[in-house]
Parts: C-alpha cells; structure tokens; sequence
C-alpha cells in the first residue's frame, strides 16, 4: 500500500516577532476590508506549492533543497494591497530581491527535474493577510517591515475545521550575507 500523500510547501518563515508585525498590517487591513485573518502563527511567504505528494518521495524533495547555496537576503514589506479575482490581501516588498527571485527558480527547476508538478503561477512575493477580503479603492498605510531571511523551510500542511494547521518539517540555511 502507498503511503498517505502529504500536502507540501517551501516557505520563508518569519520569526515571532516578525509574524508579529506582520500580522498588525494584516490587523489594518482587516479594519478596510475584512474577510478572514490569517492566524498569527501561520503567517509566510510562499516559495513554491507542491501541494499532495507521496509521502516516500520527500527524500527527493529535501535531495532538491539541499543543493541550493544561495545568500541570505533582506526584504523591506512597503505595500499593503489585495487581488480582486482571488480576494487575498497581502503584504509585500517593493522591490523583490534577486536571491529570492534565484531561490524560486532553483526549487521549481529541481523540482520540475525530479517529476515533480507544482503551482507555475507566476512567482509574486506575498505575504497572504486576508482571505475573502473586499478592500475598498485607496493606498492602506502601514510602516515598513523589514524581514531578514536568514532560511528557508518545507512546511507541512494539513486541514482542519479551524483552518490549516502548518509543520515546519525541515528548514535549510541560506548562506551569512558578506558585510
Ligand atoms: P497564498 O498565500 O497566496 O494563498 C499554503 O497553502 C500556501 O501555499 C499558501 O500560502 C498559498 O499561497 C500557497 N499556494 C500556492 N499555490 C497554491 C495552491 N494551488 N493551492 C493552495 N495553496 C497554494
């Protein structure tokens, strides 16, 4: 018998304190626009959605990980902002760094070699705040949020009535930035 498949996504994860501010930006938007709050704990940015795998092949999803040497990286969130066609507001940079933009092309090339399908939307960093949000016309200020990325992980996700509950099954280090 196979194995149960496992919901799977890479992720930069946010510490604490991060979350934090993060989740104060989702706070102003949910007072525009509200819709339902992504839980403080659950909040991250999304690097590439693998979505229902066997679990017997997560050794080659972790095989992939582990040949990225990339450098860490710092982001500035400035905007505040929703999507209409999908009613997901969110927080993001203006400016996405290029290790970031590297560390997505390297997890979909490797993925994609090992067999692997997975959502091709093209890559938008986001930080998702709102779901089922409606935000009226007009900027939502917010002060900037500065977040160093320092790793990245493989989240686990899986459902529940609550909404989803996500496990951080493994994390990888992105290379000390040189000052
Ligand atoms: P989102 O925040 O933009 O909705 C776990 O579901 C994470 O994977 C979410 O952050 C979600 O992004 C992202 N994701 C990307 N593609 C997805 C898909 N096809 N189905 C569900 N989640 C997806």
């Amino acid at each position: 018998m196979s194995p149960e498949p496992v919901r799977l996504f890479f992720a930069l994860w946010p510490e604490a304190s991060l979350q934090q501010a993060l989740y104060e930006a989702g706070n102003k938007l949910y007072q525009r626009c509200g819709g339902r709050r992504t839980r403080r704990e659950n909040i991250h940015l999304t690097l590439a959605f693998l979505g229902a795998v066997e679990a017997d092949r997560l050794q080659r999803i972790t095989d992939v990980a582990d040949q990225i040497t990339l450098p860490a990286f710092d982001m500035l969130f400035t905007r505040l902002g929703w999507w209409r066609q999908n009613q997901v507001a969110w927080a993001a940079t203006d400016e996405t760094p290029r290790s970031l933009i590297d560390l997505v092309k390297q997890l979909q090339l490797g993925l994609s070699a090992e067999g692997f399908k997975f959502d091709e939307r093209r890559f938008q960093a986001h930080v998702t705040l709102l779901r089922k949000a409606n935000c009226p016309p007009g900027l939502i200020e917010s002060p900037p949020i500065l977040w160093q990325a320092k790793d990245f992980v493989l989240v686990r996700s899986t459902l529940h009535e609550g909404g989803p509950h996500y496990a951080i099954v493994k994390r990888w280090p992105l290379q000390p930035k040189a000052d």
